[in-house]
């Protein structure tokens, strides 16, 4: 194993990746903004350096000064967490290029899975599910109605650079699609430096399932069940959990075989999720695949009993998968949710210092945090400062779990989402688990 790794990130994940790292004896080097001196990370890493001022652009995303530090402390690997320089492709190949073990797969494939025309295109090539559509760039506003003409409205227009729904908008005629394309394009090309477009049939009020994946260097590569994270608010995730209730036993093998066959295509390396669009009938589509450790991680440590950062860490330090695809475990259920701090009003972020903060305790209750008590909560990074994970025998277990200890959970000093956990929580509709893209909108709109 490691001796020492730097972690490149802030907040929940740094600390979650350092308490990892604590139990397999690596030492921690954490980096730090001007905002994050005092900040929980910086007090559970082993040594923590100063990178830069508070804006993420002048710390946590400078490449040349974080790969000086893990030069200089004797670091052999850098984490990225999640977010941040986690997917960018010039960071991962920058570390090749030191001999720094980059904690991930290969940059190329980083870059290929960023480009959600490539990984469309690759993804076909290989036999997975895509949504209808094209996997090359439009060339004008004409070739665009040519195509959403073949198959038919409503269509979704897509920045290749995008995901996690910027640059994206469903047109459903003709008109619309003129109206849209000039603006979306301007957006992209803002927004990510590329304008390159594409296209898609639009999928009815989806399921979005993800399949997480773990994959070694000598091709061993198993899939670790699924999450449903359909209950989003504008692209953000509110509730994960694992199980979906939505799927039988021979679709969730079916899509954990597919999502084998999509990671084994690319050569790909280290802990994966390859995201899903599942419509009504049960027909499933290839959206995107995250080359990261995602947020929503530990409902599938929950019902595995794996923790997903020590095989990261595994199989980054060369050593093969020891379990076969039979022994991984689907125990219980687990849920997650995601306490950010904003408005429960306005869901503006809601900077300030947490003057109590109280975590619900109790069997099958987890917290993941990145603040304490004191901690200031600044403008400058995402402001979710925590996640419950709570684990039941069954999904109503987990469900009444979740409730009791959203009922127990207390911040003061800072305004947070919690009235909305507690009505997504008590709502009959999530209690029957019909969770769906449209949840939110749909009951919970004006409330909380
Ligand atoms: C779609 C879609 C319907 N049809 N693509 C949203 C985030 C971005 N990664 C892709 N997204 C969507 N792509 C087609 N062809 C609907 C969404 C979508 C969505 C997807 C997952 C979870 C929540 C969502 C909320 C609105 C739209």
């Amino acid at each position: 194993m490691f001796s020492k790794i730097l972690i490149a990130n802030r907040g929940e994940i740094a600390a979650r990746i350092m308490r990892t790292c604590m139990s397999l004896g690596v030492r921690t080097v954490g980096i730090y903004s001007d905002a994050d001196a005092k900040a929980l990370h910086v007090q559970l890493a082993d040594e923590a350096y100063w990178v830069g001022g508070s804006r993420v652009a002048e710390s946590y995303l400078n490449m040349e000064r974080i790969i000086e530090i893990a030069k200089q402390t004797g670091a052999e690997a850098i984490h990225p967490g999640y977010g941040l320089l986690s997917e960018n492709a010039a960071f991962a190949k920058r570390c090749e290029a030191e001999g720094i073990v980059f904690i991930g797969p290969a940059s190329g494939v980083i870059a290929q899975m960023g480009s959600k025309i490539e990984s469309r295109k690759a993804m076909e090539a290989a036999g997975v599910p895509v949504v209808p559509g094209i996997a090359h760039p439009l060339s004008d506003v004409e070739e665009a109605v040519e195509v959403a003409d073949r198959f038919g409205y409503p269509v979704m227009l897509k920045a290749s650079a995008g995901g996690g729904g910027i640059g994206m908008q469903v047109v459903r005629d003709e008109a619309e699609l003129r109206k849209a394309y000039a603006g979306n394009q301007k957006r992209a090309a803002d927004f990510f430096g590329d304008g390159a477009m594409y296209l898609e049939k639009f999928i009815e009020n989806p399921h979005h399932i993800e399949i997480q994946v773990l994959a070694d260097s000598f091709g061993n590569t198993l899939f670790l069940w699924e999450r449903e994270c359909s209950i989003q608010r504008r692209h953000q995730k509110v509730v994960e959990e694992a199980p979906s209730p939505f799927l039988n036993s021979e679709l969730r093998i079916k899509m954990g075989q597919t999502a084998v066959q999509a990671a084994r295509s690319i050569g790909y390396r280290n802990a994966g999720t390859i995201e899903f669009l599942v419509d009504d009938q049960h027909n499933f589509y290839f959206l995107e695949m995250n080359t990261r450790l995602q947020v929503e991680h530990p409902v599938t440590e929950e019902i595995t009993g794996l923790d997903l950062v020590e095989w990261q860490l595994r199989i980054a330090n060369g050593e093969r998968l020891p379990f076969r695809q039979e022994e991984v475990s689907l125990d219980g259920h687990a849920i997650e949710v995601r306490i950010y701090a904003e408005d429960p009003k306005t869901f503006f972020p809601s900077p300030g210092t947490v003057q109590k903060l109280v975590f619900p305790e109790g069997p099958g209750v987890r917290n993941e945090t990145g603040v304490n008590e004191q901690s200031v909560v600044t403008p400058f990074y995402d402001p979710m400062i925590a996640k419950l994970v709570v684990k039941g025998s069954d999904r109503q277990d987990a469900v009444k779990r979740l409730q009791a200890a959203l009922d127990t959970y207390q911040v003061e000093g800072i305004k947070t989402n919690l009235p909305m956990l507690r009505d997504v929580a008590q709502h009959p509709v999530f209690q029957a688990g019909h969770t769906t893209t449209d949840f939110v909108a749909k009951y919970l709109q004006g409330k909380s």
